[in-house]
């Protein structure tokens, strides 16, 4: 090499490397597991939307429903997105939380017994103890959205009392806790992705499933023999606006403030926009003839009796102090 060459080509290093501002891809891949059609999609769909004004078109991001990016598993999501194969997500919390043990909180069954009492955890100190746990483990969290109270659906009978799950096949989503939650009432569980549940709704191999009504609605469950749902709002699961940390780095602090309150915007959007449906939602599905249970604070206690046993297990694994937090933001509300 010739001395003016090497000059070049050391000049040429400093330029783009660690000087130069980082080039944005052209695309950010988003994951989804439920698309357009329902609430959750819409979520994604508008925080998209308002990146996309926002940054004048500098930032575009694309949406990968029905877990297609993880092959349709969707408790892969969150090891994708933290590896970088994955940008960005809007990610339920039961499917997180097998890698962030904080986020079973969620889970616990008849922690929250309406939308303040989510809300009062979401926006408060142990919603932020919940993303500093996401944070430890790869990804930046930037917002709350939500996939709604989940509710039990069967082919077989009206269910009001613990008795009456006794052995039926139930389908679960993501975390052991669910197994247990189910096995404590004397269910049959069986954990199965969303991609694998409505065939096995539709053959039989389960007799139940449990979603919010939004999706029991909009994904038809009643056409595949679900006939009975029970209103007993076990748990909710909300949504998490999240990017890759290791892409997250990469944006300016001007458009990662752009990206985390597109994603405020978006996900206050959609949980209003859901929480308002939820009337309708239901009208709907009982002019399908589907029994709709409600159940009795008795009732409703029983439930509450026979899942104990759950909190005894998990408190340790999700943090003593962070359910206590929770606990008594709820009671605060
Ligand atoms: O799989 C489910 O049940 C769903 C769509 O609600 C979630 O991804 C948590």
């Amino acid at each position: 090499f010739k001395r003016r060459t090497l000059m070049a080509a050391l000049a040429t290093c400093l330029l783009i490397s660690p000087f130069a501002q980082a080039e944005y891809k052209k695309e950010y891949t988003v994951s989804t597991v439920l698309p357009s059609a329902f609430p959750w999609g819409q979520a994604a769909d508008k925080w998209v939307e308002l990146v996309r004004e926002r940054s004048e078109g500098r930032i575009n991001m694309k949406i990968y429903s029905n877990s297609q990016l993880v092959s349709g598993d969707q408790t892969k999501e969150f090891s994708a997105m933290r590896s970088g194969l994955i940008d960005m997500a809007v990610g339920s919390t039961i499917n997180w939380s097998p890698q962030v043990p904080e986020l079973n909180l969620f889970s616990l069954p008849f922690l929250m017994p309406d939308h303040a009492a989510i809300d009062a955890i979401t926006e408060g100190e142990a919603g932020k103890a919940v993303f500093k746990g996401i944070e430890k483990r790869g990804v930046t969290p930037l917002a709350w959205g939500e996939n709604g109270f989940r509710q039990l659906s069967n082919s077989k009978k009206k269910i009001d009392k613990p008795a009456d799950l006794k052995g039926l096949k139930i389908r679960v989503v993501g975390s052991p806790l669910f197994q247990d939650t189910f096995t404590a009432l004397g269910a049959n569980p069986t954990q199965m992705s969303w991609a694998d549940a409505k065939p096995a709704l539709t053959t039989g191999a389960v007799d139940g499933q449990e979603n919010p009504i939004s999706v029991f609605d909009v994904a038809r469950i009643d056409q595949v023999g679900q006939a009975h749902l029970t209103r007993w709002g076990y748990m909710a699961d909300p949504l998490v606006f999240g990017v890759s940390t290791r892409v997250w780095r990469q944006f300016s602090p001007e458009d990662q403030k752009l990206l985390k309150q597109a994603a405020i915007d978006a996900g206050k959007w959609e949980k209003e926009k859901s929480r308002s449906e939820l009337k309708s939602t239901l009208a709907r599905i009982k002019e399908r003839g589907i029994t709709v249970t409600d159940l009795t604070p008795e009732q409703h206690a029983a439930f509450v009796k026979a899942t104990e046993s759950v909190y005894k297990k998990w408190t340790p694994r999700i943090g003593e102090a962070l359910v206590k937090q929770a606990q008594e933001a709820v009671a605060n509300r």
